[in-house]
């Protein structure tokens, strides 16, 4: 394998944690950095404070290198790059917008950028700006997503720029990270299998649907409004889907969602609450924690590219 990125970020294996909001906290960024990987703190729509914590949670349990992923539509992102760029983070990654105007700040800092992008274009415009590297994100994630696949987004993207690639969406063992690379990515990010590490502090009855979930299980709503987001199916996709297709209107479909994730993530609320996943869900069959999960992917990955 290539090692641009590992040489980079100063990490064992090129396998980065997905920033999942109410999942990625300091309990799983420092197990999946403690293990080899790049743990990732996800901000999601959090608050300036919260991150500034978390941050130093992460660093009184590990030394190793760890991100934290700013989603850029957070109220508080000024503030949240302020304070990821005074802490000395490793790395960002950026995810749903533009980081453009963060860039300066966090090379300055020593802080490595890299934008999750959803499309060629994005990819190229994060080059220019000065991106150490990309996650092309494929729209069999879960979460917030883009409109091309992974199978047709990552080689495009990696004939399109010269910076490191990594490979994200529908991810989740060894085989679709050798895949990935054979289309030209240096490193993949995982989210759904990392949902039910054994370290991840989601209630019991997230990990259970996921763990639950077939192939088909997973759904898009918010299409019409040009916010998609994936989840598992259950009662508030079918109603979410319900209002979009009567011609619901954004507030009214956004004040359904307020708070939506948390409840699921935190209160285990699978029925009305958001249950965010890939596609890959399917996949992914049991509790390991995060050590099992990279070597395992490693161990096959290796395998598969010799
Ligand atoms: O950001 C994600 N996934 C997310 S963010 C999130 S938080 C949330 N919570 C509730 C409802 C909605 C969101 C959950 N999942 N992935 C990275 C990603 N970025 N996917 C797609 C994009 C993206 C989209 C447009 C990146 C750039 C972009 O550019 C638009 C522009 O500004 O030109």
């Amino acid at each position: 394998m290539n090692e641009r990125i590992t040489e980079l970020l100063g990490i064992s294996y090129p396998i980065f944690q997905g920033g999942m909001a109410w999942v990625a906290e300091h309990h799983l960024a420092a197990a999946v950095s403690e293990a080899g990987g790049l743990g990732i703190i996800g901000v999601g729509g959090a608050p300036a404070s919260w991150v500034r914590e978390e941050i130093r949670k992460t660093k009184e349990l590990t030394d190793k290198p760890f991100g934290v992923n700013l989603m850029l539509m957070n109220p508080e992102a000024d503030a949240i790059a302020d304070c990821i760029a005074e802490e000395g983070v490793k790395v960002v990654t950026t995810g749903a917008g533009n980081p453009g105007k963060y860039m300066q700040k966090m090379k300055e800092a020593g802080v490595k950028v890299i934008p999750v992008v959803a499309s060629v274009a994005m990819a190229r415009m994060m080059e220019r700006a000065g991106a150490d590297a990309v996650v092309a994100e494929g729209m069999e994630s879960g979460g917030h997503i883009g409109q091309t696949t992974t199978m047709c987004l990552i080689p495009q993207v990696a004939d399109a720029v010269s910076i490191p690639v990594i490979a994200a969406g529908g991810i989740g063992d060894g085989r679709g990270m050798a895949a990935a690379m054979i289309l030209g990515a240096e490193g993949v990010q995982i989210g759904t299998r990392f949902l039910v590490a054994k370290e991840t502090q989601v209630h019991d009855n997230y990990k259970q649907k996921v763990i639950a979930a077939k192939d088909i299980d997973t759904e898009i709503t918010g299409a019409s409004n040009g916010h998609p987001v994936r989840s598992l199916r259950n009662k508030m996709t079918r109603e979410y889907l319900r209002l979009e297709k009567e011609g619901a209107s954004f507030e009214e479909l956004e004040r359904m969602t307020l708070g939506s994730l948390k409840r699921a993530v935190v209160d285990g609320d699978v029925v009305d609450g958001t249950v965010m996943a890939g596609q890959i869900a399917g996949l992914v069959k049991r509790e390991q924690t995060c050590q099992e999960i990279l070597e395992e992917i490693m161990t096959e990955a290796e395998r598969y590219l010799k």
